[in-house]
């Protein structure tokens, strides 16, 4: 079973799932982690990485997929300044490649990372799940903003991408991305890409980017990884088997026209990572985020995961976002990441998997 199953960690008093608790979750072999703390720009020393290595050996977790190492937004913009952010880019690159970190998942959406109208909504069987009403995330950014950040406050958590530095300077940023529109974040996407492949390669990283979420512009602001052709284009951009996908399913399958198993089937050897989240939609254009299970979605779960099966996949994987179930109620779980929907998920993949090697796909 060559593909790696990995589980997301918030760390150490940032998450109230233990490594304990983990390990106990059959299959998985590594975390997925990273440094929370740090703002978009900073680098990431070597000592703040070896206390987290040192937490996940006492479990013999390993750490090669990093998710995120967020972007400086003078990057994604273009400004002079940008050159300065990348060299601390790949510092932070040579500094994780001393812990045998094999990949970075990062992602280049303007200002907001993943954005939904309701974290909580019932699903109709006592569980609730990630939300987005289509007309609640239109015009008013500000609002939406309100929405999530009264409740990483409410809850005392933040979330990545969310950083409250960054939030409570929302009009400054978006009259920054001003004229941004989709081929200037092109060219500032490849700009950056360009400026760290030769670490990436000395390093042995691989760079995996995440797909925008939703795979569409939010208030005005472009996004550029939200299809097969634009997938095909990053790829070409930067023609390097370190410039990598992180294939999120249920970011990309938002867009119910967005076939997922068609894309991994083709780019297979340049997904560093997958990212297995199973999708619902409603006619009016709203989805909720649903079970693993195939037939509780629309992503096709099945279909994604014999495609990867097919293709020898040999990544990263890990269960995307899940459902809260039982005592997971606000403030006692980090919204999309419980325990329990995500283990429930890992059996699942790995009971389509297992079946797969053992009878032939
Ligand atoms: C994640 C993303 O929770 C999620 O939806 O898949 O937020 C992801 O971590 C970032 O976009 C990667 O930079
Ligand atoms: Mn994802």
């Amino acid at each position: 079973m060559p593909m790696k199953m990995t589980f997301r960690w918030y760390g150490e008093g940032n998450d109230r799932i233990k490594l304990s608790d983990i390990k106990q979750i059959p299959g998985v072999d590594g975390i997925v982690w990273a440094l929370h703390y740090k703002m978009p720009g900073e680098i990431w020393e070597i000592d703040e990485i070896a206390k987290v290595k040192e937490q996940l050996d006492e479990y013999g977790f390993n750490m090669d997929v990093v998710e995120s190492v967020n972007v400086h937004d003078d990057i994604k913009i273009g400004l002079p300044t940008r050159d300065a952010y990348i060299e601390n880019y790949k510092q932070t690159i040579r500094n994780l490649s001393k812990f045998g970190v094999k990949v970075i998942c990062y992602n280049f959406m303007p200002i907001f990372d993943w954005t939904r109208s309701d974290l909580f909504h019932p699903i109709g069987d006592g569980s609730t799940a990630l939300f987005y009403q289509k007309d609640m995330i239109q015009n008013d950014y500000n609002a939406m903003a309100k929405y999530i950040l009264d409740f990483t406050e409410k809850y005392n958590m933040s979330f990545p991408g969310w950083e409250p530095e960054r939030m409570a300077r929302l009009d400054e940023l978006f009259k920054a991305y001003e004229g941004i529109d989709h081929e200037k974040l092109w060219a500032n996407l490849k700009y950056f890409l360009e400026a760290i492949m030769p670490t990436c390669r000395e390093c042995d990283i691989k760079m995996a980017i995440h797909m925008d979420d939703p795979p569409w512009d939010i208030f005005g602001l472009p996004r550029l990884l939200v299809d097969e052709p634009s997938i095909d284009r990053f790829l070409r951009m930067v023609d390097d088997e370190h410039n990598c996908l992180t294939l999120c399913s249920g970011s990309l399958n938002a867009n119910p026209d967005n076939n997922v198993a068609d894309i991994v089937r083709k780019h297979v050897s340049r997904i560093a990572f997958a990212h297995i989240r199973n999708v619902k939609h409603f006619d009016n254009g709203d989805f909720s985020e649903a079970s693993h299970r195939d037939c509780d979605g629309d992503t096709g779960i099945i279909d994604i995961l014999k495609a990867y099966h097919d293709g020898g996949f040999d990544g990263y994987i890990r269960p995307d976002h899940g459902r809260h179930l039982w005592d997971e109620v606000p403030g006692k779980v980090r919204p999309g990441y419980g325990l329990y929907d995500r283990a429930l998920g890992i059996m699942y993949m790995l009971g389509v998997w297992d079946t797969l090697d053992k009878i032939g796909g």
